[in-house]
C-alpha cells in the first residue's frame, strides 16, 4: 500500500524556468543585477531542491505512518561529488531543465560545472557509501545515511615542480544549496568528565565538556521513484550559554570564543592529521559525535514511533545500524550506555539489543589501517564508554575460557591475545588469579657464578614462588639492561565490532575469505555464522547512464529499452551483438567522443596536448605503495627506454600510441606516496617533450582527482590499471566503473578483479602477477636474500638513477625496492617480483589493441559482463542478509 499524499505533478520547462527565476529573486545569495553562472547554478539547485523536499517529506511521512524497519548507514565519509545532474536525471527532468536554462540564457552543462564536489571522503570507502545511498533510494528501501558535515572536504591537490601540495577545500564557501538545516533537531554530546555511582545504583557520567550536534539534511532522490531518502550530516556547535560574555567584555576575545571554537573545530576537516595528540583527540571526538548524535536521533525516532508503549526488545526489529568500517565502532558502547544508564535496561537486555542491531563492514586488511585507540586517551575523553568496553572485554574472556578450556595454557594465552578488545591490559582480577595458577612453572633459574662474572647483560632473576629477588653473588659485575618500555594499552576497535555486531562482512569474495582465514580467524572459528561476503558495487546511474550519455544511448538502442538502468542484468543482452559491425562502429565513435572531451580537459588542466587516437591507459585511485602506481610508472619508463633504443620503424611497429594518465591524492604525511607523485610528473615532463617520441607515449598526472574528474576520465578510458599486490586491495570499485564503461582491465588477482575477470570472461582481462597465496612465501624468500631480480628491472632502475628525469634524488624511492629490509623485507609490495610479468602483459595489450575489432569486442563484453557490480545488487544483499528490511514504495 502506498501514500498518495504528495503531488505527482511533473513540471515542464516553462514552470521550471519560473521556479529558477523565483529563486534567483527571492532566495538571493548573489546580487540582483546579474544572472551569471554561479547564481544560475544556485537558483537551479534550489528549484530542484523544492521538488526533492516534496518527495522527502512524503517519504518520511510514509515511513512514520507504517513504522517500518529502517537501516542506518553510519559512515565518517560520503564522497557525494556533484548533485545537480544526478538529481535531475533521477527525477527524469534533465531535458526540461536544459530547456528552461536555455530560455534563461545558459547551457545546463555550463551551469552544472559550477557546483563544487562534495568531497566528504577519501576514496573508495566514502564513494561506496554514496553509491549505496543512490541504490537504497532507487530500490525504495527505508534507509538513511548518517555522517559529519565537514567544513573543509578532502584537500585540493596542486601539482608543482616539487610534487603534491595540499590546499584547503572550502566547498561551502558559496553556501550549499542542497542542505536543509534542521535547527530543531539537535542533541547534546559530552566529552571528558567522570563517572560516579548515584544513589539509584546507576552509573552517571558527569561534568566535562558539552556541545551540541545539529542536523543538516541532504535529500537523496532515487531514480524513477518518488522515494527520497536522507543523508543526515551533523555539524557541531557550542551551547549558546558557552559564549563567555564577561571575558569578551573584559577584552579577552580569544577566551570568550574558546568554547565555540572547540565545538566547531570538531567538524572542521575530514581526517585531521593524527600525528599530534590534538589531532588524535579531534578524530576521536568526530567519531563519537557521529555515533552519539546518530543513535540519539534513531532512539528518539523509535520512541516517537512506539508511542506510549515503548518495547525496547523490539528495537532491533525497527532499527539496523551498519558501521562502515571501524570508524563508527563507538556505536556499540554508546548504545549500551544509553540503554542502561538512560533507559534503565539491564546489561543483559542492552547487550542483546545492541548485538542484534549493529553490523560491521571491514574494508581493509592492512594492519596499520585497523584502528586501535589509546586506552588512556579514551578513558579521559569517554570514561563511561571505557567502563562498558571493559565489561565487554571481560565477558569475551569468559567466552574464550569456557570455549577453549584451560588445559592448554599457551593456546589459551594466544587466543586471548588475538581476540581481546583491550590490548596489553592486565586480565580482570577474576582471571588473573586463575592464570597465575594455570601458568606452567618455569624451572628455577640457576646462574653459575662464572657466567654472571662474564655476562654483560645478566638480569636479576625473580623468584617465581615468592616474587623476591635472589641474591646474585657477583653484584659489582652486573649491568642492568635498559628498561623495556611498557607496550601501549589500546582498544582494538575491529575486535569490538566483531564481538558487538551480529554480522561481519568483507567487500569482495577474496577479501571476505582473507577476513575469515587471517584477519579475524579466531573469531571466525568461534562464530562462523557471523561472517559474510558482500561484494561491492557502484551505481549504474552515475557511473554509466549520466556520466556516459552516448554509450548509454547505444546500450538502450541495442537492448531495445532503457530498462537496463534499473535492471542492470539486461546489459548481458549486448553479448549477442559483440561482432556486429554497426554496434562496433558506434561503440568506437562514442569512446572517441569521450576522449575528445578529455583531450581538452587535459590541455586546460596540465597544458599537455594528447591525441584522441592514442590508447588511453588510466590509473586513478589514492596514491599508495600497495596500489603500485610505482609498478605502472616503472613499466612506462621501461617502455620509454626501449623506444629510445629502437629505430623509428621498430618503435612504431612494436608500440601503439598511448596516453598514460594518473590521478590520485597522497595522504599529506605519506612521504613515499608523495615521492611517487613527484616521480610520475618528472617522467611526464621528460617524455612529453621528447620530439623523438611524439604521440607514441605521453604521461600525464591529472591534478586534484575527484568524483567529477572520474566521471570524465572513466568513459574515455581504453585500458585501466588495478595492479595492487595480490591480497592487499579489499575490493576496489573504480575497476567496476571502468568495466561498465567498456574499458579493459589490466590487473592482478586481487579484490573484485577476481570476480570481474570471471564475469567479463578471462580472455577479456589482462592478468599478471603473483597470487595472494604466494605473497607470504615470496616475502620470506626476499627477506632471506633469495630473490633474483629480472635484468629488465635492474636496467630500469639504473635508467632512473642515471638522471634522465631530472636532478631529484630518487634513491629513497628506488632504494625501497632493493635490499632485504623494511617491513621485514624490502620491496614489501613485490614490485620487482611482478615487474617482468607486468611488462610482458603490457606487450600483449599493445598487440591486442592493434586489432581494433578484437579490442572493441572485448570492450563490449566488459560492459555486458559488468552487471554484477551494480550497487543495486549489493544493496539487495545487505537488505536481505544483514538488515532484514523490505522495500516500501510510494505511489
Ligand atoms: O570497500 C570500499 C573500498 C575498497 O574498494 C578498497 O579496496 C579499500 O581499500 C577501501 N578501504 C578503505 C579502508 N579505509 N579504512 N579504514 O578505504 O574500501
Amino acid at each position: 500500500e502506498a501514500s498518495t499524499a504528495h503531488s505527482s505533478f511533473t513540471p515542464d520547462a516553462a514552470s521550471i524556468a519560473s521556479s529558477i527565476k523565483y529563486h534567483a529573486e527571492f532566495t538571493p545569495l548573489f546580487s540582483p543585477e546579474r544572472f551569471e553562472l554561479p547564481k544560475a547554478f544556485f537558483a537551479t539547485a534550489q528549484s530542484v531542491r523544492d521538488a526533492l523536499i516534496i518527495n522527502w517529506n512524503a517519504t518520511y511521512d510514509y515511513y512514520e505512518k507504517l513504522n517500518v524497519k529502517q537501516a542506518y548507514y553510519l559512515s565518517m565519509e560520503f564522497l557525494q561529488g556533484r548533485a545537480l545532474l544526478n538529481a535531475i536525471g533521477n527525477l527524469e527532468l534533465t531535458g526540461a531543465y536544459a530547456e528552461a536554462l536555455r530560455n534563461l540564457g545558459h547551457k545546463l552543462e555550463h551551469v552544472a560545472i559550477q557546483e563544487p564536489d562534495a568531497a566528504l571522503g577519501n576514496g573508495g570507502l566514502g564513494r561506496l557509501a554514496s553509491c549505496f545511498l543512490d541504490s537504497l533510494a532507487t530500490l525504495n528501501y527505508p534507509a538513511w545515511g548518517y555522517g559529519l558535515r565537514y567544513k573543509y572536504g578532502l584537500f585540493k591537490q596542486r601539482i608543482t615542480k616539487d610534487g603534491q601540495e595540499e590546499v584547503a577545500e572550502d566547498w561551502l564557501e558559496m553556501g550549499n544549496p542542497w542542505e536543509i538545516v534542521r535547527n530543531d533537531v539537535s542533541y547534546p554530546v559530552k566529552f571528558y568528565g567522570k563517572v560516579a555511582s548515584g544513589s539509584d545504583g546507576k552509573r552517571h557520567w558527569i561534568g566535562g565538556e558539552d556541545i551540541k550536534a545539529v542536523a543538516c539534511d541532504v535529500p537523496i532522490p532515487g531514480y524513477k521513484t518518488k522515494t527520497t531518502i536522507n543523508l543526515r550530516l551533523w555539524s557541531t556547535k557550542a551551547l549558546s550559554e558557552d559564549f563567555d560574555l564577561y571575558a569578551f567584555n573584559a577584552g579577552d576575545h580569544t577566551k570568550a570564543y574558546e568554547a565555540l571554537a572547540n565545538a566547531e573545530k570538531i567538524c572542521y576537516i575530514l581526517y585531521p592529521g593524527d600525528e599530534s595528540m590534538e589531532g588524535k583527540v579531534l578524530r576521536l571526538k568526530q567519531q563519537y559525535t557521529l555515533c552519539s548524535a546518530s543513535l540519539q536521533d534513531i532512539i528518539a525516532r523509535f520512541e516517537r514511533r512506539s508511542g506510549a508503549n515503548v518495547r525496547w526488545e523490539e528495537f532491533p526489529e525497527k532499527v539496523a545500524v551498519q558501521m562502515n568500517d571501524t570508524h563508527p565502532t563507538l556505536c556499540i558502547p554508546e548504545l549500551m550506555r544509553i540503554l542502561i544508564d538512560l533507559k534503565g535496561l539491564s546489561w543483559k537486555e542492552a547487550w542483546n539489543i545492541t548485538q542484534r542491531t549493529v553490523a560491521y563492514t571491514n574494508h581493509t586488511v592492512l594492519p596499520e589501517a585497523l584502528e586501535k585507540w589509546s586506552l588512556e586517551l579514551m578513558q579521559k575523553l569517554l570514561p563511561r564508554h571505557v567502563e562498558i568496553i571493559e565489561m565487554i572485554d571481560e565477558e569475551l574472556i569468559h567466552t574464550i575460557v569456557s570455549e577453549y578450556g584451560t588445559a592448554d595454557y599457551e593456546f589459551l594465552e594466544k587466543k586471548l591475545k588475538e581476540m581481546r578488545i583491550l590490548e596489553n591490559v592486565d586480565l580482570p582480577s577474576a582471571f588473573a588469579d586463575l592464570f597465575v595458577k594455570l601458568k606452567p612453572k618455569e624451572s628455577p633459574v640457576v646462574v653459575p657464578s662464572e657466567e654472571v662474572e662474564n655476562s654483560e647483560d645478566a638480569v636479576e632473576p625473580i623468584d617465581e614462588e615468592d616474587g623476591s629477588e635472589k641474591k646474585v653473588t657477583q653484584e659489582t659485575k652486573m649491568e642492568l639492561p635498559e628498561p623495556v618500555p611498557e607496550p601501549p594499552k589500546r582498544v582494538h576497535m575491529a575486535n569490538l565490532c566483531v564481538v558487538g555486531g551480529h554480522a561481519v562482512n568483507g567487500v569482495a569474495e577474496i577479501h571476505s575469505e582473507i577476513v575469515k582465514d587471517e584477519v579475524f580467524n579466531a573469531f571466525f572459528k568461534l562464530w562462523p555464522e557471523k561472517f559474510q561476503n558482500k561484494t561491492n558495487g557502484v551505481t549504474p546511474r552515475r557511473w554509466i547512464h549520466f556520466c556516459n550519455p552516448e554509450l548509454s544511448k547505444i546500450v538502450t538502442d541495442w537492448i531495445g529499452s532503457e530498462d537496463w538502468v534499473l535492471n542492470i542484468e539486461k546489459l548481458a543482452e549486448l553479448r549477442k551483438f559483440t561482432d556486429n559491425e554497426d554496434l562496433q562502429t558506434q561503440w568506437r565513435a562514442a569512446k572517441r567522443n569521450n576522449k575528445l572531451k578529455v583531450v581538452s580537459f587535459l590541455k586546460e588542466r596540465t597544458g599537455y596536448s594528447v591525441s584522441p587516437d592514442a590508447m588511453f591507459d588510466i590509473q586513478v585511485k589514492r596514491i599508495h605503495e600497495y596500489k603500485r602506481q610505482l609498478l605502472n610508472i616503472l613499466g612506462i619508463v621501461y617502455r620509454y627506454k626501449e623506444m629510445k633504443e629502437m629505430s623509428v620503424a621498430e618503435r612504431k611497429s612494436k608500440f601503439v600510441p598511448r596516453v598514460c594518465i594518473f590521478g590520485g591524492k597522497a595522504f599529506s604525511t605519506y612521504v613515499q606516496a608523495k615521492r611517487i607523485v613527484k616521480f610520475i610528473t618528472d617522467v611526464g615532463a621528460t617524455v612529453n617533450h621528447d620530439p623523438e617520441i611524439g604521440d607514441l607515449l605521453k604521461v600525464v598526472f591529472v591534478p586534484d582527482y575527484n568524483v567529477s574528474v572520474a566521471e570524465l576520465l572513466i568513459p574515455a578510458s581504453d585500458l585501466s590499471q588495478h595492479i595492487s599486490t595480490a591480497g592487499m586491495e579489499a575490493s576496489g570499485t573504480s575497476n567496476m566503473k571502468f568495466a561498465m564503461n567498456g574499458c579493459i582491465l589490466i590487473g592482478t588477482l586481487d579484490g573484485a578483479n577476481v570476480e570481474i575477470r570471471q564475469e567479463v570472461g578471462v580472455e577479456n582481462f589482462f592478468l599478471f602477477g603473483a597470487k595472494a597465496h604466494e605473497i607470504a612465501g615470496l616475502r620470506k624468500q626476499r627477506a632471506e636474500g633469495k630473490f633474483v631480480p629480472d635484468p629488465r628491472f635492474e636496467e630500469v632502475k639504473e635508467f632512473v638513477r642515471s638522471g634522465v628525469f631530472g636532478s631529484y634524488d630518487y634513491d629513497e624511492l628506488i632504494g625501497s625496492l632493493e635490499g632485504n629490509e623494511g617491513f621485514g623485507c624490502a620491496d614489501y609490495f613485490l614490485v620487482g617480483k611482478d615487474f617482468p610479468s607486468y611488462i610482458e602483459c603490457q606487450e600483449k595489450v599493445d598487440e591486442t589493441y592493434q586489432d581494433q575489432k578484437r579490442w572493441t569486442r572485448m570492450s563490449i563484453l566488459n560492459t555486458a559482463g559488468s552487471y554484477k557490480f551494480s550497487s543495486d545488487r549489493t544493496i539487495h544483499e545487505y537488505a536481505k542478509d544483514i538488515w532484514n528490511i523490505e522495500p516500501v514504495k510510494l505511489l
